[in-house]
């Protein structure tokens, strides 16, 4: 069965996440999403729609936590699928609109935040849970979150590990824009109409600008080998493996900070 589908209208590609019962981005999902996006593009495409069905509660529970590894090694590494899927968004050569019905969860977020506009529906909610199960957030993920909100925010949203409604995103430049959800779909349409009616290739060129720009980050390698050992002291920890475990079993992880 595939996990997700894809409707194609005036050059747009409406991709739509099929993984009942919460969109867990497993490796099958974030491969088949990819392939989505190589099989659908310019000249043919001129903009695309990554969504959840319509009606749905939950947009993405995020990366799937049964699939997150507990040898010692980072969970969200350069050739992890999702970090490959993120890359792919990032790459593809015309604008892609997130329309977020639900709740969006860890990972979910990086997916959504790597597209180039948000759309949200008034209920949706935005959660960053990597604390909560004892994983640090990836690397790539931390840094496109301080290109698009305050440090403050950030904090929050990291350290609470709590859900925030999509109009205080929308507040603070995250979002694009939130609507009532009877109105979610027909705004997306027309900004994606919007898009189509303007230049492809000017959209192919700036979007690899912004994102080359945007990625002009200096970071000496020390600078990189004490990220790197941070983030080895999580994933080497009893919090890791604690957080995970207590998620497969249904109940409240008892971290020691170790
Ligand atoms: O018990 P069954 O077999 O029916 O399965 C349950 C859940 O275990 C399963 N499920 C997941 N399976 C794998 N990975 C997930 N992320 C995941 N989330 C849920 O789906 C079945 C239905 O879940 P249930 O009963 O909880 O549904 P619900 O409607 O009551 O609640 C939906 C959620 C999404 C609010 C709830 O499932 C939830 O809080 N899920 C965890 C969300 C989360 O913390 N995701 C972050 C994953 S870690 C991650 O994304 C990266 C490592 S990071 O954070 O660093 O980016």
């Amino acid at each position: 069965m595939s996990l997700v589908q894809v409707d194609i209208r005036d050059s747009v590609a409406w991709i739509t996440l099929a993984n009942p019962p919460v969109n867990a981005l497993s490796g099958a999902l974030m491969d088949e999403l990819s392939a989505a996006l190589h099989d659908h593009r310019p000249p043919e495409i001129r903009a695309a729609v990554i969504r959840a069905a319509r009606g749905s509660k939950v947009f993405s529970a995020g990366h799937d936590v049964r699939e997150l590894p507990t040898n010692g090694r980072d969970p969200l590494t350069y050739n992890d699928p999702l970090r490959t899927l993120v890359r792919n968004v990032e790459a593809f050569p015309a604008p892609i609109i997130a329309m977020v019905e639900g709740s969006v969860w860890g990972g979910a977020c990086e997916l959504v935040l790597s597209c180039d506009l948000v759309l949200a529906g008034s209920k949706t909610t935005f959660a960053l849970t990597p604390a909560r199960l004892g994983v640090p957030y990836n690397l790539s993920g931390t840094l496109n979150l301080l290109k698009v909100a305050d440090m403050h925010f950030i904090k929050e949203m990291l350290f609470a590990a709590r859900p925030v409604a999509a109009d205080r995103l929308a507040t603070c430049g995250v979002l694009n824009a939130v609507f009532p959800i009877e109105e979610l779909e027909d705004a997306t349409v027309a900004m994606a109409a919007d898009i189509v009616s303007a230049s492809p290739l000017v959209h192919r060129v700036m979007k690899e600008e912004l994102r080359v720009l945007s990625n002009a980050q200096p970071l000496t390698p020390e600078a990189y080998e004490r990220i790197q050992s941070l983030r080895r002291e999580v994933y080497d920890s009893e919090d890791y493996q604690e957080g995970i475990r207590a998620f497969l079993e249904k109940r409240r992880p008892e971290f020691r900070g170790s």
